[in-house]
């Protein structure tokens, strides 16, 4: 374990009895602590229900009693609520967490009785927004100056880049010794909870299910410590992710994160919800941050976000890996079209006896989309001697990438009636057809017979209605599992300087 930072279970429930049971999974799933939510309670005696759970914890307690007007489900009256938490320090509770807004009126009635053993979390909510680094700054302050023992507080990511006004605030309270708690609510704040233990934060919450959050953006204790190695966090680890919008659907954290962890590399993955790329580069500048893969819809908007990019990645006009190099600067490169053109190849490979050069050569080639892993595919089947057609929605983009690869161009409309002859080979490269819209298709299936093969860079589902009706048809496919595997080798490589655990990454992605 290379740090202090605690996990925390927030347990909510009807009963004490479902209760207990949550909080003995807690222990189960390997969380430090318990956030009893008391407001989830459906009826309360606070005596004996807080006598109950603090004697029969199997973990150290948080109690927690949040009101209607700081986001929790308490509307009754305040005296009662101040009380309760009263009892729950005096009963023996590790902490109780009171409200910033509350703290006056809880510190009045405590009148100087503060068990020693408690430990008060006063804390601070915002659904709405992260404020400026002064606004947040003055909170801070305000929270210390109520005497808490411990500040806490949480705010709402409308963009990633809000975290690093949190992180500042984190490090800064680390250096002034104030233990604290730290976190930036929803999807795009996800990084707030998963790096407490680099920045210092005293604890980060994990749910003991998938979407049973107690606050937006929770991650589950499961993924904490068998995704993102929680425990194996700290200072000097480096940051990668993947840049996507959306991006939950990324296997990319479940295959570097694995990876890492078997040869011990200091580094952890996550994904990123990103907006704006050239806005994620300008706030994460650090170091820290070392290594960027990147997906839809970001690909070619990125090439212009890095110091320097390589020159296929170039031609193609998209990158979907970017490291930092020791000096700061960001390079961007290409992986896409060798995994994608290498596992077509493969396949193609097998059907046919042992030729030099490439079996893509002469073939002809549709490419569905225009867009980054569109121009990448275009390029790598160009490069290989084949024809290339291109097909997308608008046709203006596909007429771009026609003549830029020296090809035809047409609308997706057209697609399902053009067959100028068989045995061509079809790739689809746009998201149709990804979760959670997996009834969609970019071809009709009649279309489907004039193929060789069909590809397709969706990876979630593995088989998409494009390459189930390919197979129904009798035509050989290739999943967008293989290419992802394929673009990873490369991308690990460069983030790590070591050689990419290639059975590793089929074994993760077999089992998936
Ligand atoms: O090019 C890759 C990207 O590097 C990672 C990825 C993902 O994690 O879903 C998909 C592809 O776009």
């Amino acid at each position: 374990r290379r740090n202090q930072t605690l996990i925390c279970a927030p347990i909510m429930a009807d009963t004490v009895d479902q209760m207990l049971n949550l909080m003995q999974n807690a222990k189960t799933s390997g969380a430090d602590l318990v956030e009893v939510r008391l407001d989830s309670l459906k009826s309360f005696n606070p005596q004996s229900d807080i006598d109950t759970i603090v004697k029969q914890s199997p973990l150290p307690t948080l109690f927690t009693y949040r009101p209607t007007w700081e986001g929790g489900q308490y509307a009754g009256d305040e005296a009662s609520r101040l009380d309760a938490l009263r009892l729950a320090m005096e009963l023996g509770a590790d902490y109780i967490d009171v409200e910033l807004k509350a703290i006056d009126e809880f510190n009045t009635a405590l009148h100087g009785n503060k068990s020693a053993k408690c430990k008060v979390i006063v804390s601070s909510h915002n659904y709405d927004n992260t404020p400026s680094s002064e606004e947040l700054g003055n909170l801070v302050a305000r929270i210390q100056a109520s005497g808490a023992d411990i500040v806490k507080f949480a705010t709402t990511a409308l963009d990633i880049t809000d975290v690093a006004r949190v992180f500042q605030i984190t490090v800064h309270s680390q250096v002034s010794s104030v233990p604290i708690i730290a976190m930036v609510m929803g999807e795009k704040g996800l990084m707030s909870r998963i790096l407490c233990p680099k920045f210092g934060g005293y604890l980060t919450f994990g749910t003991l299910e998938v979407g049973k959050v107690s606050a937006p953006g929770q991650p589950t204790i499961k993924d904490l410590l068998n995704i993102y190695n929680f425990r194996q966090l700290g200072p000097d680890t480096k940051i990668f992710g993947i840049i996507g919008k959306p991006v939950s659907h990324s296997k990319s954290p479940l295959l570097y994160n694995e990876a890492f962890r078997s040869v011990g590399f200091n580094g952890v993955y996550m994904p990123l919800l990103v907006d704006d790329v050239a806005t994620l580069f300008r706030t994460y500048s650090s170091l820290d941050f070392a290594g960027f893969s990147c997906t839809i819809p970001h690909k070619e908007a990125i090439v212009d976000c890095c110091d320097e990019v390589d020159p296929t990645a170039k031609l193609i006009g998209a990158v979907n890996c970017v490291v930092r190099r020791p000096d700061g600067k960001l390079f961007g490169c290409n992986t896409d079209y060798v995994g994608a053109i290498s596992a077509i190849e493969e396949v193609l490979q097998g059907s046919q006896p042992i030729m030099s050069g490439s079996p893509l050569a002469g073939k002809l080639f549709v490419v569905i989309g225009a867009g980054g892993a569109g121009k990448a595919l275009a390029y790598g089947a160009k490069e290989k001697g084949a024809r290339v057609v291109i097909a997308n929605r608008t046709y203006e983009r596909a007429r771009e990438l026609a003549d830029v690869v020296g090809g035809q161009a047409l609308s997706l409309d057209e697609l399902s009636n053009f067959h100028p002859e068989t045995d061509m080979i079809l790739a689809n490269t746009t998201s149709i057809g990804m979760q959670p819209k997996v009834d969609d298709t970019p071809i009709s299936k009649e279309a489907l017979r004039y193929y060789s093969l069909v590809f397709d860079a969706v990876y979630t589902p593995k088989i998409t209605r494009l390459l189930r009706e390919a197979q129904e048809s009798g035509v050989n496919i290739v999943t967008g599992v293989e290419m992802f595997i394929g673009q990873a080798y490369e991308q690990y490589e460069r983030f790590t300087g070591l050689p990419a655990p290639k059975e590793l990454f089929k074994k993760i992605m077999a089992g998936y």
